[in-house]
């Protein structure tokens, strides 16, 4: 099985995050997560790493807006010739950019000042970004945009499968908005280069609920998107992926979200994504892209989920049964000594 992966997610790390109550901690979303799973792939004969081709911006234009990019593109760079207090620009402050004002709900305009324009294109505190996070983030989208173009070329007679290592995530990256340490959503930029050439489903079954994703396919009808995860109801990102989010207009029906109880273990999720693979079988589509997230895992720091080792060697062997050419691209899991082994369990099923 092809990995794509590149080291350039090295550029973005974060000296901190802003946890709830203000605590701020190390970045849990950090390169160690990629060593981590690096090491577990070395060890595994099938995995073949391999560097990501480059599709250029058009593939992410088409999903994201163009403003939002061109904000992603400048933040870091602005901030750095914004004038400032000297003795704030000799502080940690400086190693990140944030906003401390958010978009009000009604009647938002996108503001011409840096601190406005990110306060609008931002939904929480923790999409730093830092000197080399938009590098990172257009690399990211290629692993996945090669995953997809590997899985809608490849001649073998099994259907394809391949897996892009992507860091930072993208899940909760939507149309024209960062957050949930997501700032281009990899797995729909895939599926939208892939809905070009046929059916496509978006299975998510990290822990959090793929707002973005939900966002950006909400009213069509040619992607299936689907989304496993902690009910939102206590559960970040808390505004979005309740159960009677369906869709809208055209895309009314094919929008499909399992809120979750706290302490989901095996046997309660398992049931759940039956009824998610009958929903893709129905929809039969072409290709299937699976924003793999490993934060269900029992002991994750930001999950509450008890999905086992066994639990995601039975998803995977259940997702793979679809024999639907797939593309899987990683999103979250912060249990950063299982993440390994979780994610090498899960991918076997398809090798
Ligand atoms: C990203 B992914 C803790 C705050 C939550 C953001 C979590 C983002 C998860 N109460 N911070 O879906 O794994
Ligand atoms: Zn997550």
């Amino acid at each position: 099985m092809k990995i794509f992966y590149s080291d350039v997610h090295r550029k973005h790390y974060p000296p901190f995050e802003v946890f709830d109550g203000g605590k701020r901690v190390p970045y849990l979303e950090n390169p160690d997560r990629m060593d981590q799973i690096l090491n577990a792939l070395k060890k595994a004969d099938w995995a073949e790493l391999t560097a990501p081709l480059d599709f250029g911006l058009d593939p992410i234009y088409a999903v994201h807006d163009r403003d939002y990019m061109i904000f992603l593109a400048s933040a870091w760079n602005e901030w750095l010739d914004a004038p400032r207090d000297p003795e704030v620009a000799a502080s940690l402050e400086q190693n990140v950019f944030l906003p401390a004002t958010f978009a009000l709900r009604r009647m938002p305009r996108v503001p011409g000042t840096l601190l406005g324009k990110a306060g609008y294109y931002m939904m929480d505190l923790s999409a730093c970004i830092v000197a080399g996070t938009y590098e990172a983030a257009l690399t990211s989208s290629n692993c996945a945009l090669s995953a997809a173009e590997l899985i809608s070329s490849s001649t073998v007679n099994l259907p394809p499968s391949a897996f892009a290592l992507c860091r930072p995530p993208g899940h909760h990256a939507g149309k024209d908005y960062a957050g949930g340490y997501c700032f281009i959503n990899n797995a729909s930029v895939a599926a939208n280069w892939l809905s070009a050439k046929g059916k496509v489903a978006i299975l998510d079954i990290d822990y959090h609920a793929g707002n973005g994703t939900q966002d950006i396919f909400y009213k069509r009808n040619d992607v299936l998107t689907i989304s496993l995860h902690g009910d939102p109801d206590f559960e970040y990102p808390h505004f979005i992926g309740y159960a009677d989010e369906t869709g809208a207009d055209a895309g009314l029906g094919f929008h499909k979200n399992f809120p979750l109880p706290k302490g989901t273990g095996d046997d309660g999720y398992l049931s759940a994504l039956d009824e998610a693979l009958n929903m893709i079988k129905n929809f039969a589509p072409n290709y299937l892209v699976v924003s793999a997230g490993m934060d269900t895992f029992d002991g994750d720091p930001l999950g509450t989920f008890r999905v086992t080792q066994n639990g995601f060697s039975e998803i995977g062997k259940r997702i793979a049964a679809l024999h639907i050419p797939t593309a899987i691209i990683m999103e979250g899991g912060y249990a950063n000594e299982a993440l390994g082994t979780n994610i090498v369990t899960l991918l076997e099923n398809f090798k």
